[in-house]
């Protein structure tokens, strides 16, 4: 064992020695590549690897066989070998043949930076639907993958037993493989339609998700507005699966909050797909709260990610509001300053200490109330049914009990209205109650 290695070297701890790799490309639209490292350390440590050192090549365009130029390559093998290292970690997508390529000269295990937070997914992963989608996520990005190398589907729990495989194994595991992800996404589409019978029954509240970049507070803000208990962690992707909670009681209009999974840069198309179900919470959303933390140095390029994905999934558009948070974290005043000049409908605060909590709240309704039309009319006593459904898609916000019957006042979502007035039109009809609407 060399002494070079910063840790103690069990025979567990070598197993997770690792390397990172990443390469500066030309354009000023990515960060430095020594930022997105950092995260990328940040990654691998979540993963428990062991991350020894980190080697980047300044390139053009990476190298279709290799990624990394040859030279780099010779380099990558040496310091692999010296260090002990077990796994290699690119910052990059790396194509199926760049992997297989790279495995072969480098002697070890090749991972990327999907396929490292999908190993972190699979560790957070809890609810059924939240496991169902990491299970495919993984199969489908390591079909193609699939050599004698990839030990490494077994070894994590769920695996399919691939270690040390001839190439006839391959075969029978590809078909299997093809198998297992067929069954998981009829599985994903069930539990699809379950979620949006349980989404439709939620029509009369408010729905506010929370979005942004992977460990911006999304749960601790959560946990302020609601009563949820949501974990928070200071790791990344603490959050995978969607939380629905109630807004707590001292706010004006039923209101149910969802936290989401957290989003990251370099995060493939694919990728973001198969947590498509989870993130239809954001897209049913009546308004989204864009929390990022403000504290982080490279804040600027979150925010750019988190609307670049947002965009992506078709939500650009929606209603929202820019939450910056930690501002605790914060002691120049004049930083906070620029900042809340360039986005004057922000709502700056910190979810840890409880700070512009009731500034967030009033942006919150604010934003509803753009969007509420009042509706009154009188219903008679034995039309409870039509009560009923309106309450489905209405907000009751009084009730009178006269002579003539009951009067009542709503405030219904725009969308919702025509659907109201139809339905205290078709009661006045049915029962010969004097249904009077005004707006
Ligand atoms: N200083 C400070 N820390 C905060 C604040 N809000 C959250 N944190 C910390 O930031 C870390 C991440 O918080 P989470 O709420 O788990 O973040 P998240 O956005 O849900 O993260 P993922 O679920 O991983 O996407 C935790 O250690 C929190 O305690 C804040 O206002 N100030
Ligand atoms: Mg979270």
């Amino acid at each position: 064992m060399n002494n070079e290695t910063h840790h103690d070297s069990t025979e567990n701890q070598i197993e997770r020695n690792a390397v990172l790799v990443g390469v500066q490309l030309p354009g000023t639209e990515q960060a430095p590549i020594g930022m997105y490292l950092d995260e990328l350390k940040g990654l691998a440590e979540t993963a428990s690897y062991i991350p020894l050192l980190s080697i980047t090549q300044n390139m053009t365009t990476p190298n279709s066989k290799t990624f990394l130029g040859s030279g780099k390559v010779d380099e990558l093998e040496k310091a692999v070998k010296f260090h002990n290292a077990k796994t290699v970690i690119f910052d990059d997508r790396l194509s199926p043949a760049q992997n297989r390529n790279l495995e072969t000269a480098l002697k070890c295990r090749v991972i990327d930076r999907p396929w490292l937070i999908l190993e972190i997914f699979s560790d957070h992963a809890k609810t059924r639907e939240a496991k169902t989608q990491v299970e495919l996520a993984r199969l489908k990005y390591a079909l193609p993958r699939l050599t004698k190398m990839w030990g490494h589907l077994s070894r994590q729990r769920g695996g399919i037993g691939m270690k040390d495989v001839g190439e006839t194994q391959i075969q029978l595991d590809r078909r299997l493989i093809r198998d297992r992800i067929s069954k998981l996404e009829k599985k994903l589409s069930q539990i699809d339609r379950e979620k949006q019978t349980q989404r439709k029954s939620r029509i009369a509240s408010f729905k506010v998700a929370l979005v942004g970049y992977t460990n911006a507070g999304k749960s601790t803000l959560m946990n302020q507005l609601t009563e949820a208990g949501a974990l928070t962690e200071d790791k990344l992707f603490a959050t995978l699966d969607a939380t629905i909670r109630k807004i707590k009681k001292n706010f004006p209009y039923p209101t149910l909050v969802s936290d989401t999974v957290g989003l990251i840069d370099k995060l493939p198309h694919d990728l973001i797909a198969s947590f498509k179900s989870t993130l239809d919470e954001a897209r049913d959303s009546d308004l989204l709260l864009k929390v990022v933390d403000i504290g982080h140095p490279n804040f600027r390029n979150h925010i750019k990610t988190t609307d670049n994905l947002l965009q992506e999934m078709g939500l650009s558009e929606s209603p929202a509001i820019q939450v910056f948070n930690k501002i605790d974290q914060i002691e120049d005043a004049e930083f906070l300053l620029d900042i809340r000049g360039r986005y004057p409908e922000a709502v700056f605060l910190s979810g840890k200490k409880g700070v512009g909590l009731e500034e967030l709240r009033q942006s919150i309704t604010n934003s509803f109330e753009k969007r509420l039309t009042t509706l009154r009319a009188n219903l008679s006593y034995n039309d409870s049914d039509t009560m009923n459904k309106i309450r489905k898609l209405a907000l009751i916000v009084d009730e009178k009990y006269t002579e003539e019957g009951l009067s009542i006042t709503v405030k219904a979502p725009i969308e919702t209205k025509s659907r109201i007035l139809k339905l205290i039109g078709s009661s006045s009809t049915n029962n010969n109650s004097s249904a009077k609407t005004s707006i």
